[in-house]
């Protein structure tokens, strides 16, 4: 099974929203171009209730991208984003949902911030993806969306503990910082994650 994750193509991630990743839109026309190649897409979509812990405004006397502590876990303070039913949380109009079968919500925890399309942050709750895609018979995927740095990443080193091949469609993802992506890159590849572009698929 030809499988594609497409993460988080939400508003408030796109250049305008409240937690924009650079060039963000420029994605959504690969990602739409490239889902009739695969027999089985699926979406995440984070999700986070209005008093959600990973907002800075959430922490008085805090600043946006600062550094906490939270229960147990180091979390950086965003503004607030994706939060449920608000048009940040929507899908961006020019992302085609068509082939999308499946949405993953995550973050929905106060307490716990949840990167991963597989875990929160915390590896406390699945979102019940690793088993979804099993029981499709899906042992590898292929990758696009936003943030390269953050979501993408940690659902990839999930994905990697939970068996599953994964390639990353390079010109389908961007990052809320370049330089960390770029570092990232060199460690995914040294645990065998492939890099391609959409160019590639064939
Ligand atoms: C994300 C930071 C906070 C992401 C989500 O989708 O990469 N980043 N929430
Ligand atoms: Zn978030």
């Amino acid at each position: 099974m030809n499988t594609l994750l497409i993460v988080d193509i939400q508003n408030d991630f796109i250049p305008g929203g409240a937690l924009s990743v650079p060039e963000g839109d420029k994605i959504i026309p690969v990602i739409n171009r490239i889902q009739e190649k695969f027999d089985l897409v699926v979406a995440t979509q984070d999700w986070h209730p209005k008093n959600h812990k990973s907002f800075s405004s959430n922490h008085p006397g805090k600043k946006v991208f600062d550094k906490i502590i939270l229960n147990g876990i180091e979390q950086i303070l965003w503004p607030d984003h994706c939060v449920q039913e608000s048009f940040g949380a929507e899908f961006n109009n020019n992302f085609s949902t068509g082939k999308v079968e499946a949405i993953f919500r995550k973050g929905m925890e106060t307490e716990i911030d949840s990167y991963s399309a597989f875990y929160d942050n915390g590896h406390i709750k699945s979102t019940g993806l690793s088993p979804y895609l099993k029981g499709r018979n899906v042992d590898e995927f292929f990758i696009t969306g936003l943030a390269g740095d953050f979501c993408v990443y940690y659902s990839i080193k999930d994905a990697l503990n939970e068996g599953f091949k994964v390639s990353v469609i390079e010109d389908a993802v961007r990052s809320i910082d370049q330089n960390n992506f770029l570092i990232i890159k060199k460690e995914l590849k040294e645990r065998g994650v492939k890099f391609i572009t959409s160019n590639q698929l064939v």
